[in-house]
């Protein structure tokens, strides 16, 4: 008889984590760590307080709709939220809260090392010296790529990753343009120059790479669409560590094919029925690189987010409004 909260955790977790889950509540874990299907997540929850998600878990309306009453807060483990209807599970009463800021400078890292690989040659150096054994030797004209410092960026979406990007960028050298729906005052919010633009596509015409950082939702779908990947800069490229609906994927294929853009890197993309050939044809070509949605995929990070998580948990279950607690709209 305890009254330790009772949760599903629907993924396998850093063992430190799941092990203070452990003692912290009654925790079932889906140990084959393999996505759950609607059905059984509901099965699963047969009698729990929590539901503690992951971005593979599809929360929709009607999966909230049939929930068992025990359930009133869905605990992401994630910053990103596309995954649950956020707003219907407000609306049924429930609290659902994310884990932010732990993964923001993980994921600012990975877009400089994406933004570093295309113009850098990194994959295509590595792939020649160990999967071709074709290195001829060092030569002064071999393997030149392009200089990243006195180019301009475009970061879409200037929240805590956007800025941790800016960061980065501007000690790379790089000028940096930003669009976002309100200019950050200088200051906290905006702590380095850059050039605020409130119009997209004005600014794609202005910059040298596009990079994402913008939440997937019903506004950005596509936001870097057919029509604006044609505004962007002949021989531009775009990096995106945010999410695969943010771009028109066949857009972006056919202007990589045809040379408008230089490339793309890219560590989410739409892997809904596998990775498009032509896009891994692009990558065999060195003019995509891709990674396997590893932006916040560090020990520490995913350690934070497990802690953040328990304390989300805790604070909810203990009466109170837990820290990262979403609101509507
Ligand atoms: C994780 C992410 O891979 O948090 C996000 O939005 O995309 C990544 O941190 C994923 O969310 C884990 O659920």
């Amino acid at each position: 008889t305890s009254h330790k909260p009772k949760i599903l955790v629907t993924r396998r977790l850093p063992e430190s984590i799941e092990a203070r889950m452990a003692t912290l509540f009654e925790t079932d874990v889906n140990e084959a760590d393999v996505t759950l299907s609607g059905d059984d997540i509901l099965a699963g929850l047969d009698g729990k307080d929590v539901l503690v998600s992951s971005i593979t878990d599809r929360i929709d309306a009607d999966l909230i709709r049939r929930l068992p009453k025990s359930v009133r807060l869905i605990a992401q483990f994630g910053n990103g939220v596309d995954n649950i209807d956020v707003d219907a599970a407000l609306a049924a009463g429930l609290t659902v809260t994310n884990t932010p800021s732990v993964l923001t400078e993980d994921t600012a890292d990975m877009a400089m090392a994406l933004m570093l690989a295309l113009p850098r040659r990194l994959v295509e150096g590595t792939q020649m010296l160990v999967r071709d054994r074709a290195w001829a030797g060092w030569s002064p004209t071999s393997m030149l790529g392009h200089r990243l410092r006195g180019k301009a960026l475009g970061i879409v979406g200037m929240g805590r990753i956007g800025t941790a990007v800016a960061q980065r960028a501007k000690a790379f050298g790089l000028n940096i343009h930003y669009y976002s729906r309100n200019r950050r005052p200088p200051g906290v919010e905006m702590p380095l120059e850059a050039t605020y633009w409130d119009d997209l596509d004005a600014m794609l015409g202005a910059v040298d790479i596009v990079s994402l950082h913008t939440p997937h939702t019903r506004e950005t779908f596509h936001i870097l669409s057919a029509e604006r990947m044609a505004l962007m800069r002949q021989g531009s490229f775009v990096v995106n560590v945010s999410r695969p609906e943010l771009v028109d994927e066949a857009a972006l294929v056919a202007a990589i094919e045809d040379g408008h853009l230089s490339g793309a890197a890219l560590d989410v993309f739409d892997n809904r029925n596998g990775i498009n050939p032509r896009l891994l044809a692009l990558a065999e070509a060195n003019k995509v690189v891709l990674t396997a949605h590893m932006a916040s995929a560090t020990l520490e990070a995913r350690i934070e987010m497990g802690e953040t998580v328990i304390v989300n948990i805790r604070t909810f279950m203990d009466g109170h409004q837990p820290p990262h607690r979403l609101l509507p709209g």
